[in-house]
């Protein structure tokens, strides 16, 4: 299946929710004020949050109001609406090649997609023919070196790793020296997954940072949270708390292939203006996607790739 397909059928719980309200509220000839208020809650319902929905009502009823419109239209408008508040943030992720190796800290609460991500990240950059080395700073428990080292030799990349119950600083801080010894291009560090309220796990993060920059080559690079695309709205606060305690760069959202409630991604945008690099759309090595802002506003409202 396209990357779109995919995308269209995991966000397909919150279209066909979008699109039924917006077939069954368009009803009369010209958009009025009722039609628009059943939208704007429909859009709040779907995720989206308060300013991301008002902006998009208000843009709705500056091009509309009064005029005839069918629901495809709707559709359109705001397919593109939500595109023009996404764009600026679907950046994908560039490792700078100033630094060698640049280095990718990923975090992110307990099951979201790190490991794996890390795994297709690896896949994506050791195809454009660069050195990419992990290493396994999730010492939380023994599956999860076990877990890295299988999507090391799937993706044919080295993984720096210690005993489970080990220091999970000193592993990324070996992991920083080896890639250095070795002249890596990159080095992913693999992290355990946190609940966001659980205080000294939040800090082992900050200890990492710390740690790596004591090296002294400006590193971690890149700090990116790994949200699971099914959460909703607890992935504002998860947002909050890890970049309270390690900066973020950006952030990647997984199991956009799922019962996804992607309209989340719409809110984020709106309320921290962080990079998407990419999504997580499968579980194999491959499904690891650029994040594009016009079609994900289309899957979003159910419309199919190419209705323009
Ligand atoms: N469908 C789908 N599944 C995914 C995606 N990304 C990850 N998964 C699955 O989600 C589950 C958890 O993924 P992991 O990569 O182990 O998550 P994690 O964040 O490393 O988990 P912890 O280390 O335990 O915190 C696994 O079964 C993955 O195969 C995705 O984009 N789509
Ligand atoms: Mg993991």
């Amino acid at each position: 299946m396209s990357f779109f397909g995919r995308l269209k059928a995991g966000l397909g719980k919150t279209a066909s929710r979008l699109t039924e309200t917006i077939t069954s509220v368009v009803k009369k000839k010209k958009l009025d004020q009722d039609t628009l208020d059943d939208l704007f809650d429909a859009l709040l319902m779907a995720d989206l949050g308060m300013e991301a929905t008002e902006k998009l009502i208000k843009d709705l009823k500056s091009k509309r109001f009064d005029t005839e419109v069918s629901p495809e239209e709707i559709k359109e408008t705001l397919a593109e609406g939500v595109a023009e508040i996404l764009g600026p943030i679907a950046v994908p992720l560039q490792p700078n090649a100033a630094h060698r190796p640049f280095v990718v800290l990923m975090v992110g609460v307990n099951g979201s997609g790190k490991t794996t991500t890390a795994g297709k990240l690896a896949e994506l950059w050791q195809s454009e023919g660069k050195t990419v080395m992990m290493a396994a700073a999730d010492t939380f428990r023994a599956a999860a070196i076990d877990q890295l080292k299988i999507w090391g030799e799937r993706t044919g990349c080295e993984v720096i790793h210690g005993e489970p119950g080990g220091d999970a600083a000193a592993i990324a801080y070996q992991g920083l020296e080896k890639a250095i010894a070795q002249n890596a291009d990159i080095l992913i560090i693999d992290t355990a997954g946190r609940l966001q309220a659980r205080q000294e796990l939040m800090d082992e993060l900050a200890k990492i940072r710390r740690v790596l920059e004591k090296k002294g080559v400006d590193a971690p690079h890149a700090s990116i949270l790994v949200l699971d695309g099914t959460v909703g709205q607890n992935a504002i606060s998860q947002v909050k708390a890890f970049n309270e305690a390690t900066p973020l760069s950006g952030l990647i959202v997984t199991k956009l292939d799922g019962s996804a409630r992607g309209g989340i991604v719409v809110a984020l945008a709106e309320q921290f203006g962080l990079p998407v690099h990419a999504v997580g759309v499968g579980e194999t090595k491959e499904d690891l996607k650029p994040f594009e802002a016009l079609d994900f506003g289309k899957a979003l409202v159910g419309l199919s790739e190419h209705s323009d």
